[in-house]
């Protein structure tokens, strides 16, 4: 990694993020430094999000979209933006929310962090970091979520299941992109896994984490249920 101003790619995967995506993009741009792309990967969001980001990158030469022919779940959006931005010529990968539940505001510090370590969480689940408006099952979810993970995979990490991340470039290429296969939540904790498994190094930063501000939820008894298999499925892999 160049040792004064990393190529930063921001990869924000869209479902459905129409009245975001815009306020999301003008705010993390301010947030990045000169060297930087913003990828946007969406799965033709029924709403229109697709011709926004189309629009925002007509506007701004950082900006570009990625289509994608139907929703296939987070995964797979993020494996094709990670490639993408792996070819790009990405020194540093991050991965955040288009809703705002990723503060645009911590992407210096995910940045900063990463001079020392090869994988960078924002977490909730630190001293500092929290999740703010969420109701009691909500929460228990979340918290037991990365509980149970943790303790099937063995790893000391206190927040498996958020997706406000930046990778090193050589953390991301040593992962076999192609063998993963995790949709939703499953996703975030696999990928976190299988760089803890090739010996990176894995650092959690606070984060405080917020209600999406507008849009609805693409959170399903699904993607939960694909978390609770396929997670022993990963130590036992
Ligand atoms: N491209 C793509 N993006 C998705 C897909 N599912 C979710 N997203 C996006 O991934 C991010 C996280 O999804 P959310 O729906 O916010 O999931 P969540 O944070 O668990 O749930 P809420 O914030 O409560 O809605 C958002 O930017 C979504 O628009 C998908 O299938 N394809
Ligand atoms: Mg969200």
């Amino acid at each position: 990694m160049a040792a004064e101003s990393p190529t930063v790619w921001l990869i924000v995967p869209t479902f459905n993020e129409a009245p975001n995506i815009e306020p999301v993009v003008d705010a993390v741009r301010e947030k990045l430094p000169a060297a930087r792309r913003i990828l946007i990967v969406d799965d033709s969001s029924p709403d229109g999000t697709g011709q926004i980001a189309d629009r925002l990158a007509a506007a701004h030469d950082d900006v570009e979209v990625l289509h994608r022919g139907r929703k296939q779940g987070l995964g797979p959006a993020y494996l094709d933006g990670f490639r993408r931005a792996l070819d790009g010529g990405a020194d540093l990968v991050i991965q955040m929310d288009a809703d705002f539940s990723h503060d645009p505001d911590y992407v210096p510090r995910l940045i900063d962090a990463a001079r020392s370590t090869d994988l960078v969480l924002g977490s909730r689940y630190v001293p500092g970091g929290g999740v703010t408006e969420w109701g009691p099952l909500r929460r228990l979810v979340s918290r037991g979520g990365s509980t149970y993970a943790r303790a099937w995979l063995g790893v000391g990490v206190r927040d498996l299941t958020g997706g406000f991340k930046c990778w090193r470039r050589e953390a991301l290429a040593a992962i076999d992109l192609d063998a993963v296969d995790s949709k939703g939540y499953a996703f975030q904790v696999e990928m976190t896994y299988r760089a803890i498994e090739a010996g990176f190094r894995v650092a959690e930063v606070p984060i405080v984490f917020r209600d999406r501000r507008v849009g609805s939820s693409k959170m399903t008894r699904g993607i939960v249920a694909e978390a609770i298999w396929r997670v022993p499925a990963l130590r036992f892999r």
